[in-house]
Protein backbone atom coordinates (compact mmCIF):
# COMPACT_ATOMS: atom_id res chain seq x y z
CA UNK A 1 0.00 0.00 0.00
CA UNK A 2 1.35 3.41 -1.10
CA UNK A 3 0.98 6.96 0.64
CA UNK A 4 -2.44 8.23 -0.94
CA UNK A 5 -5.39 9.24 1.55
CA UNK A 6 -7.09 6.49 2.33
CA UNK A 7 -10.71 6.30 3.11
CA UNK A 8 -13.07 3.85 4.40
CA UNK A 9 -16.47 3.38 3.59
CA UNK A 10 -19.06 0.63 5.37
CA UNK A 11 -21.78 -0.47 2.48
CA UNK A 12 -19.25 -0.73 -0.41
CA UNK A 13 -21.10 -3.47 -1.59
CA UNK A 14 -24.09 -1.71 -2.04
CA UNK A 15 -25.58 0.78 -4.58
CA UNK A 16 -23.88 4.29 -3.53
CA UNK A 17 -20.66 2.44 -1.53
CA UNK A 18 -19.71 1.11 -5.49
CA UNK A 19 -20.58 4.49 -7.12
CA UNK A 20 -18.33 6.04 -4.14
CA UNK A 21 -15.42 4.02 -4.66
CA UNK A 22 -15.34 4.47 -8.15
CA UNK A 23 -15.11 8.49 -7.52
CA UNK A 24 -12.84 7.99 -5.11
CA UNK A 25 -10.49 5.61 -7.02
CA UNK A 26 -10.43 8.66 -9.83
CA UNK A 27 -9.76 10.85 -7.64
CA UNK A 28 -6.58 8.95 -6.48
CA UNK A 29 -7.73 7.14 -2.75
CA UNK A 30 -6.56 4.62 -1.45
CA UNK A 31 -9.90 2.62 -0.64
CA UNK A 32 -10.88 0.46 1.64
CA UNK A 33 -14.05 -1.28 1.79
CA UNK A 34 -16.44 -3.15 5.05
CA UNK A 35 -17.61 -6.33 3.59
CA UNK A 36 -19.86 -8.58 5.24
CA UNK A 37 -19.30 -12.25 4.93
CA UNK A 38 -21.96 -14.21 3.15
CA UNK A 39 -22.35 -17.49 1.56
CA UNK A 40 -22.46 -16.41 -1.61
CA UNK A 41 -20.34 -13.66 -3.38
CA UNK A 42 -22.26 -10.06 -2.63
CA UNK A 43 -19.35 -7.90 -4.14
CA UNK A 44 -21.18 -7.59 -7.90
CA UNK A 45 -21.43 -3.93 -7.95
CA UNK A 46 -17.53 -3.41 -7.41
CA UNK A 47 -16.05 -6.41 -8.74
CA UNK A 48 -14.83 -3.92 -11.78
CA UNK A 49 -12.80 -2.32 -9.70
CA UNK A 50 -11.03 -4.99 -7.59
CA UNK A 51 -7.54 -5.96 -8.18
CA UNK A 52 -5.73 -9.01 -6.71
CA UNK A 53 -4.44 -6.87 -3.49
CA UNK A 54 -0.84 -8.39 -4.17
CA UNK A 55 -0.54 -6.51 -7.18
CA UNK A 56 1.27 -3.44 -6.94
CA UNK A 57 -1.85 -1.41 -8.20
CA UNK A 58 -4.33 -2.37 -6.11
CA UNK A 59 -6.22 0.40 -4.55
CA UNK A 60 -9.33 -0.74 -3.79
CA UNK A 61 -9.25 -3.49 -0.39
CA UNK A 62 -11.98 -5.17 1.57
CA UNK A 63 -11.69 -6.68 5.76
CA UNK A 64 -14.41 -8.97 6.62
CA UNK A 65 -16.30 -7.20 9.23
CA UNK A 66 -20.69 -5.93 10.12
CA UNK A 67 -21.86 -2.46 12.41
CA UNK A 68 -23.26 -4.68 14.68
CA UNK A 69 -19.41 -5.76 15.23
CA UNK A 70 -17.80 -3.11 17.28
CA UNK A 71 -14.57 -4.67 17.99
CA UNK A 72 -14.14 -5.30 14.23
CA UNK A 73 -15.04 -2.01 13.48
CA UNK A 74 -11.83 -0.68 15.55
CA UNK A 75 -9.68 -3.44 14.86
CA UNK A 76 -10.43 -2.40 10.45
CA UNK A 77 -9.83 1.46 11.78
CA UNK A 78 -6.67 0.68 13.31
CA UNK A 79 -5.39 -1.76 10.69
CA UNK A 80 -6.25 1.10 7.91
CA UNK A 81 -5.72 3.88 9.08
CA UNK A 82 -7.92 6.33 6.89
CA UNK A 83 -8.85 10.16 7.01
CA UNK A 84 -12.41 9.85 5.56
CA UNK A 85 -15.26 7.53 6.75
CA UNK A 86 -18.24 6.93 4.81
CA UNK A 87 -21.11 5.06 6.90
CA UNK A 88 -23.24 3.57 4.04
CA UNK A 89 -23.65 0.37 5.53
CA UNK A 90 -27.60 0.07 6.60
CA UNK A 91 -30.33 -2.29 6.59
CA UNK A 92 -32.15 0.11 4.22
CA UNK A 93 -35.28 -1.23 2.92
CA UNK A 94 -38.06 0.76 5.23
CA UNK A 95 -40.69 -2.03 4.15
CA UNK A 96 -38.46 -4.69 5.68
CA UNK A 97 -37.73 -2.78 8.73
CA UNK A 98 -41.69 -3.17 10.03
CA UNK A 99 -40.67 -6.72 9.51
CA UNK A 100 -37.15 -6.59 11.01
CA UNK A 101 -36.93 -3.76 13.18
CA UNK A 102 -34.67 -4.74 16.15
CA UNK A 103 -31.80 -5.74 13.50
CA UNK A 104 -32.54 -2.68 10.80
CA UNK A 105 -31.98 -0.55 14.56
CA UNK A 106 -28.97 -2.16 15.40
CA UNK A 107 -27.37 -1.97 12.01
CA UNK A 108 -28.78 1.32 11.51
CA UNK A 109 -28.79 3.43 14.53
CA UNK A 110 -26.16 1.34 17.67
CA UNK A 111 -24.17 0.82 13.95
CA UNK A 112 -23.44 4.64 13.54
CA UNK A 113 -22.84 4.61 17.45
CA UNK A 114 -20.43 1.98 17.31
CA UNK A 115 -18.56 3.32 14.48
CA UNK A 116 -18.94 6.83 15.89
CA UNK A 117 -17.52 5.71 19.09
CA UNK A 118 -14.59 3.72 17.27
CA UNK A 119 -13.87 6.99 15.15
CA UNK A 120 -13.19 9.12 18.51
CA UNK A 121 -10.82 6.52 20.16
CA UNK A 122 -9.01 5.97 16.96
CA UNK A 123 -8.73 9.63 16.83
CA UNK A 124 -7.96 10.75 20.26
CA UNK A 125 -5.20 7.87 19.72
CA UNK A 126 -3.35 8.87 17.02
CA UNK A 127 -3.66 12.23 16.48
CA UNK A 128 -5.24 11.92 12.92
CA UNK A 129 -8.09 14.36 11.65
CA UNK A 130 -10.48 11.79 10.42
CA UNK A 131 -13.19 13.07 8.78
CA UNK A 132 -16.70 11.35 8.93
CA UNK A 133 -19.70 11.25 6.65
CA UNK A 134 -23.48 9.83 8.02
CA UNK A 135 -25.73 8.79 5.40
CA UNK A 136 -28.69 10.24 6.72
CA UNK A 137 -32.16 9.75 4.69
CA UNK A 138 -35.28 12.30 3.79
CA UNK A 139 -37.44 8.96 5.53
CA UNK A 140 -36.80 11.23 8.43
CA UNK A 141 -39.00 13.50 7.14
CA UNK A 142 -41.48 11.05 7.10
CA UNK A 143 -44.73 12.49 7.91
CA UNK A 144 -45.59 15.57 5.80
CA UNK A 145 -44.21 18.60 8.20
CA UNK A 146 -43.44 21.19 5.25
CA UNK A 147 -42.74 21.02 1.70
CA UNK A 148 -40.23 21.35 -0.06
CA UNK A 149 -38.22 19.84 2.92
CA UNK A 150 -34.96 21.58 3.78
CA UNK A 151 -31.94 21.38 6.55
CA UNK A 152 -34.16 23.07 9.18
CA UNK A 153 -37.37 21.15 8.57
CA UNK A 154 -38.46 19.03 11.40
CA UNK A 155 -38.31 15.11 11.22
CA UNK A 156 -41.21 12.89 12.10
CA UNK A 157 -40.05 9.33 10.75
CA UNK A 158 -42.52 6.85 10.22
CA UNK A 159 -40.54 3.87 9.92
CA UNK A 160 -37.96 1.71 12.66
CA UNK A 161 -35.78 2.93 9.44
CA UNK A 162 -36.50 5.94 9.22
CA UNK A 163 -36.32 6.61 13.71
CA UNK A 164 -32.95 4.58 13.54
CA UNK A 165 -32.00 7.38 10.87
CA UNK A 166 -32.81 9.73 13.05
CA UNK A 167 -30.55 8.34 15.93
CA UNK A 168 -27.99 8.15 13.64
CA UNK A 169 -28.29 11.82 12.46
CA UNK A 170 -28.66 13.49 15.84
CA UNK A 171 -25.70 10.95 16.89
CA UNK A 172 -23.31 12.46 14.02
CA UNK A 173 -24.33 16.21 15.37
CA UNK A 174 -23.34 15.18 19.00
CA UNK A 175 -20.51 13.73 18.16
CA UNK A 176 -19.44 16.97 16.26
CA UNK A 177 -20.13 19.48 18.93
CA UNK A 178 -19.37 17.19 22.26
CA UNK A 179 -15.85 15.97 20.81
CA UNK A 180 -15.06 18.60 17.64
CA UNK A 181 -14.88 15.73 15.02
CA UNK A 182 -15.34 16.70 11.55
CA UNK A 183 -18.88 15.30 10.92
CA UNK A 184 -21.52 15.68 8.13
CA UNK A 185 -25.17 14.25 8.04
CA UNK A 186 -26.45 13.97 4.25
CA UNK A 187 -29.93 13.76 4.03
CA UNK A 188 -30.67 12.16 1.16
CA UNK A 189 -33.67 12.06 -0.94
CA UNK A 190 -33.86 8.96 -3.30
CA UNK A 191 -31.26 8.19 -5.37
CA UNK A 192 -31.33 5.48 -8.26
CA UNK A 193 -29.72 4.01 -11.31
CA UNK A 194 -29.19 0.88 -13.10
CA UNK A 195 -27.30 -0.71 -9.64
CA UNK A 196 -30.11 -0.34 -7.34
CA UNK A 197 -31.46 -2.78 -5.58
CA UNK A 198 -33.92 -5.21 -7.44
CA UNK A 199 -36.48 -4.77 -4.43
CA UNK A 200 -37.01 -1.08 -4.20
CA UNK A 201 -39.62 0.38 -6.49
CA UNK A 202 -37.99 2.02 -9.14
CA UNK A 203 -35.63 -0.65 -9.97
CA UNK A 204 -38.49 -3.31 -9.60
CA UNK A 205 -40.26 -1.71 -12.50
CA UNK A 206 -37.66 -1.00 -14.91
CA UNK A 207 -36.53 -4.60 -14.31
CA UNK A 208 -39.95 -5.76 -14.66
CA UNK A 209 -40.64 -3.71 -17.94
CA UNK A 210 -37.42 -5.41 -19.68
CA UNK A 211 -38.61 -8.67 -18.19
CA UNK A 212 -42.24 -8.20 -19.95
CA UNK A 213 -40.27 -6.92 -22.81
CA UNK A 214 -38.38 -10.10 -23.59
CA UNK A 215 -41.29 -12.50 -22.63
CA UNK A 216 -39.78 -13.34 -19.03
CA UNK A 217 -42.68 -12.16 -16.82
CA UNK A 218 -46.38 -10.54 -17.16
CA UNK A 219 -47.19 -9.10 -14.36
CA UNK A 220 -45.87 -6.62 -11.69
CA UNK A 221 -47.15 -6.69 -8.12
CA UNK A 222 -46.77 -3.43 -6.43
CA UNK A 223 -47.89 -1.77 -3.32
CA UNK A 224 -49.17 1.97 -3.51
CA UNK A 225 -48.70 4.04 -6.29
CA UNK A 226 -49.64 7.50 -4.83
CA UNK A 227 -46.62 8.21 -3.25
CA UNK A 228 -43.92 11.06 -4.88
CA UNK A 229 -40.58 10.94 -4.02
CA UNK A 230 -37.75 13.45 -5.31
CA UNK A 231 -35.92 10.71 -7.46
CA UNK A 232 -31.79 11.41 -8.27
CA UNK A 233 -29.70 9.65 -9.61
CA UNK A 234 -27.13 7.61 -7.29
CA UNK A 235 -23.59 9.00 -9.14
CA UNK A 236 -25.03 12.34 -8.58
CA UNK A 237 -25.42 12.12 -5.02
CA UNK A 238 -22.00 10.36 -3.95
CA UNK A 239 -20.27 13.39 -5.42
CA UNK A 240 -22.37 15.25 -2.92
CA UNK A 241 -20.94 13.27 0.17
CA UNK A 242 -17.69 13.76 -1.12
CA UNK A 243 -17.59 17.53 -1.24
CA UNK A 244 -19.15 17.50 2.07
CA UNK A 245 -16.10 16.12 3.41
CA UNK A 246 -14.12 18.44 1.50
CA UNK A 247 -15.41 22.00 3.35
CA UNK A 248 -13.75 23.51 5.50
CA UNK A 249 -16.50 23.12 8.09
CA UNK A 250 -18.18 20.40 9.14
CA UNK A 251 -22.21 20.85 7.91
CA UNK A 252 -25.65 19.05 7.35
CA UNK A 253 -26.50 19.16 3.72
CA UNK A 254 -29.63 18.04 2.13
CA UNK A 255 -29.52 16.33 -1.53
CA UNK A 256 -32.45 16.42 -3.93
CA UNK A 257 -33.31 17.33 -6.66
CA UNK A 258 -36.42 19.66 -5.92
CA UNK A 259 -38.38 17.97 -7.97
CA UNK A 260 -41.02 15.28 -6.89
CA UNK A 261 -42.70 12.22 -8.87
CA UNK A 262 -45.82 9.96 -7.63
CA UNK A 263 -44.98 5.86 -8.11
CA UNK A 264 -47.47 5.90 -11.12
CA UNK A 265 -45.51 8.88 -13.06
CA UNK A 266 -42.87 6.65 -12.76
CA UNK A 267 -45.09 3.88 -13.96
CA UNK A 268 -46.49 5.93 -16.65
CA UNK A 269 -42.20 6.86 -18.16
CA UNK A 270 -41.19 3.47 -17.59
CA UNK A 271 -43.35 1.65 -19.43
CA UNK A 272 -44.28 4.09 -22.16
CA UNK A 273 -40.58 4.14 -22.95
CA UNK A 274 -41.15 0.77 -24.64
CA UNK A 275 -44.61 1.50 -26.23
CA UNK A 276 -46.72 -0.54 -23.05
CA UNK A 277 -49.20 0.51 -20.62
CA UNK A 278 -48.02 0.43 -17.23
CA UNK A 279 -52.06 -0.36 -16.24
CA UNK A 280 -52.21 -3.82 -18.26
CA UNK A 281 -49.45 -5.16 -16.17
CA UNK A 282 -49.67 -4.09 -12.74
CA UNK A 283 -51.45 -5.47 -10.23
CA UNK A 284 -52.23 -4.59 -6.77
CA UNK A 285 -50.47 -7.07 -3.85
CA UNK A 286 -51.43 -5.97 -0.03
CA UNK A 287 -47.91 -7.15 0.90
CA UNK A 288 -46.33 -4.62 -0.25
CA UNK A 289 -48.07 -1.81 1.65
CA UNK A 290 -46.52 -0.09 4.54
CA UNK A 291 -47.68 -0.18 7.75
CA UNK A 292 -46.94 3.90 7.38
CA UNK A 293 -46.46 5.16 4.62
CA UNK A 294 -44.70 8.58 3.75
CA UNK A 295 -46.49 10.26 0.99
CA UNK A 296 -44.50 13.42 -0.26
CA UNK A 297 -41.25 14.01 -0.33
CA UNK A 298 -39.68 16.88 -2.01
CA UNK A 299 -36.51 18.64 -0.96
CA UNK A 300 -34.93 21.80 -1.31
CA UNK A 301 -31.09 21.74 -1.83
CA UNK A 302 -30.48 25.41 -2.16
CA UNK A 303 -27.74 24.53 0.27
CA UNK A 304 -25.62 21.68 -1.47
CA UNK A 305 -26.07 23.98 -4.75
CA UNK A 306 -24.48 27.22 -2.81
CA UNK A 307 -22.43 25.70 -0.51
CA UNK A 308 -21.10 22.60 -2.37
CA UNK A 309 -21.36 23.71 -5.76
CA UNK A 310 -23.55 20.61 -6.52
CA UNK A 311 -26.16 19.99 -8.73
CA UNK A 312 -28.08 16.91 -10.38
CA UNK A 313 -26.99 16.04 -14.05
CA UNK A 314 -29.60 13.68 -14.96
CA UNK A 315 -33.27 14.47 -15.31
CA UNK A 316 -36.37 12.25 -14.20
CA UNK A 317 -37.16 11.12 -17.28
CA UNK A 318 -33.51 10.79 -18.38
CA UNK A 319 -32.89 8.62 -14.76
CA UNK A 320 -36.23 6.43 -15.97
CA UNK A 321 -34.96 5.79 -19.41
CA UNK A 322 -31.70 4.96 -18.39
CA UNK A 323 -32.90 2.35 -15.78
CA UNK A 324 -35.15 0.82 -18.43
CA UNK A 325 -32.14 0.87 -20.92
CA UNK A 326 -29.93 -0.70 -18.85
CA UNK A 327 -32.17 -3.67 -17.78
CA UNK A 328 -32.60 -3.94 -21.41
CA UNK A 329 -29.25 -4.13 -22.33
CA UNK A 330 -28.79 -6.84 -19.20
CA UNK A 331 -31.07 -9.03 -21.04
CA UNK A 332 -29.52 -8.73 -25.07
CA UNK A 333 -32.19 -6.28 -25.76
CA UNK A 334 -32.09 -3.61 -28.00
CA UNK A 335 -32.94 -0.07 -26.03
CA UNK A 336 -35.95 2.27 -27.65
CA UNK A 337 -33.48 5.10 -27.95
CA UNK A 338 -31.43 4.88 -25.20
CA UNK A 339 -27.93 5.29 -26.81
CA UNK A 340 -27.97 9.01 -26.18
CA UNK A 341 -28.66 8.67 -22.17
CA UNK A 342 -26.17 5.45 -21.62
CA UNK A 343 -23.51 7.22 -23.49
CA UNK A 344 -24.17 9.71 -21.06
CA UNK A 345 -23.53 7.65 -18.41
CA UNK A 346 -22.05 4.81 -19.26
CA UNK A 347 -23.99 2.52 -16.67
CA UNK A 348 -24.47 -0.84 -16.78
CA UNK A 349 -27.15 -3.04 -14.54
CA UNK A 350 -26.25 -5.44 -11.81
CA UNK A 351 -27.74 -8.34 -12.53
CA UNK A 352 -29.10 -11.13 -10.20
CA UNK A 353 -31.34 -13.55 -9.57
CA UNK A 354 -34.65 -11.85 -7.28
CA UNK A 355 -37.30 -14.41 -7.44
CA UNK A 356 -39.04 -12.14 -4.76
CA UNK A 357 -39.08 -8.82 -5.38
P1 LIG B 1 -27.93 -0.61 -0.28
O1 LIG B 1 -29.04 -1.32 0.40
O2 LIG B 1 -27.73 -0.75 -1.74
O3 LIG B 1 -26.54 -1.00 0.42
C1 LIG B 1 -26.44 -1.15 1.80
C2 LIG B 1 -25.05 -1.58 2.14
O4 LIG B 1 -24.97 -1.78 3.56
C3 LIG B 1 -24.62 -2.91 1.50
O5 LIG B 1 -23.25 -2.85 1.22
C4 LIG B 1 -24.87 -3.90 2.63
O6 LIG B 1 -24.09 -5.07 2.53
C5 LIG B 1 -24.43 -3.06 3.82
N1 LIG B 1 -24.91 -3.55 5.10
C6 LIG B 1 -26.14 -4.01 5.42
N2 LIG B 1 -26.19 -4.39 6.71
C7 LIG B 1 -24.94 -4.18 7.21
C8 LIG B 1 -24.33 -4.41 8.46
N3 LIG B 1 -25.00 -4.92 9.48
N4 LIG B 1 -23.03 -4.11 8.62
C9 LIG B 1 -22.31 -3.59 7.59
N5 LIG B 1 -22.83 -3.35 6.37
C10 LIG B 1 -24.13 -3.66 6.19
O7 LIG B 1 -28.10 0.94 0.11
P2 LIG B 1 -27.70 2.24 -0.76
O8 LIG B 1 -26.37 2.06 -1.33
O9 LIG B 1 -28.86 2.61 -1.60
O10 LIG B 1 -27.66 3.34 0.41
C11 LIG B 1 -26.46 3.64 1.11
C12 LIG B 1 -26.80 4.29 2.44
O11 LIG B 1 -27.53 5.49 2.21
C13 LIG B 1 -27.67 3.46 3.35
O12 LIG B 1 -27.29 3.75 4.68
C14 LIG B 1 -29.08 3.96 3.09
O13 LIG B 1 -29.88 3.74 4.23
C15 LIG B 1 -28.78 5.43 2.87
N6 LIG B 1 -29.71 6.13 1.99
C16 LIG B 1 -29.99 5.67 0.75
C17 LIG B 1 -30.78 6.39 -0.11
C18 LIG B 1 -31.12 5.90 -1.48
O14 LIG B 1 -32.07 6.45 -2.07
N7 LIG B 1 -30.38 4.95 -2.03
C19 LIG B 1 -31.34 7.70 0.30
C20 LIG B 1 -30.93 8.12 1.62
C21 LIG B 1 -30.14 7.36 2.42
P3 LIG B 1 -24.60 -6.35 1.65
O15 LIG B 1 -24.27 -6.03 0.23
O16 LIG B 1 -23.80 -7.44 2.23
O17 LIG B 1 -26.08 -6.47 1.89
P1 LIG C 1 -38.25 4.28 -0.02
O1 LIG C 1 -38.03 3.49 -1.38
O2 LIG C 1 -39.15 3.57 0.91
O3 LIG C 1 -38.61 5.68 -0.41
O4 LIG C 1 -36.79 4.22 0.63
P2 LIG C 1 -38.84 2.34 -2.11
O5 LIG C 1 -38.37 2.36 -3.51
O6 LIG C 1 -38.80 1.06 -1.38
O7 LIG C 1 -40.37 2.88 -2.04
C1 LIG C 1 -40.77 4.08 -2.65
C2 LIG C 1 -42.29 4.19 -2.63
O8 LIG C 1 -42.84 3.21 -3.51
C3 LIG C 1 -43.95 2.60 -2.88
N1 LIG C 1 -44.20 1.27 -3.47
C4 LIG C 1 -43.36 0.23 -3.42
N2 LIG C 1 -42.11 0.11 -2.90
C5 LIG C 1 -41.47 -1.08 -3.06
N3 LIG C 1 -40.22 -1.22 -2.57
N4 LIG C 1 -42.06 -2.15 -3.69
C6 LIG C 1 -43.31 -2.06 -4.22
O9 LIG C 1 -43.82 -3.02 -4.78
C7 LIG C 1 -43.99 -0.82 -4.09
N5 LIG C 1 -45.21 -0.38 -4.51
C8 LIG C 1 -45.31 0.89 -4.13
C9 LIG C 1 -43.57 2.57 -1.41
O10 LIG C 1 -44.71 2.36 -0.59
C10 LIG C 1 -42.93 3.93 -1.26
O11 LIG C 1 -43.91 4.90 -1.03
C11 LIG C 1 -35.62 4.40 -0.16
C12 LIG C 1 -34.49 3.57 0.47
O12 LIG C 1 -33.38 3.61 -0.37
C13 LIG C 1 -34.11 4.12 1.82
O13 LIG C 1 -32.95 3.45 2.31
C14 LIG C 1 -33.79 5.60 1.68
O14 LIG C 1 -33.44 6.15 2.92
C15 LIG C 1 -34.97 6.33 1.07
O15 LIG C 1 -35.27 5.76 -0.19
C16 LIG C 1 -34.68 7.81 0.87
Amino acid sequence: MGTAKKCLLTGITGQDGSYLSELLLEKGYEVHGILRRTSTFNTDRIDHLYEDPHSESAKLFLHYGDLCDGTTLRRILEEVQPTEIYNLGAQSHVRVSFDAPEYTVDSVAMGTLRLLEAVRDYRHRTGIDVRYYQAGSSEMFGKVQAVPQSETTPFYPRSPYACAKVYGHWQTINYRESYDMFACNGILFNHESPRRGETFVTRKITRAVARIVAGKQDKIYMGNLDSKRDWGYAKDYVRAMWLMLQQDKPDDYVVATGETHSVEEFLEVAFGYVNLNWSDSVAFDERYVRPAEVDLLIGDPSKAKEKLDWQPTISFKELVHLMVDADLTALGLPSPDGEKVQSKTNDRATVRNANSV
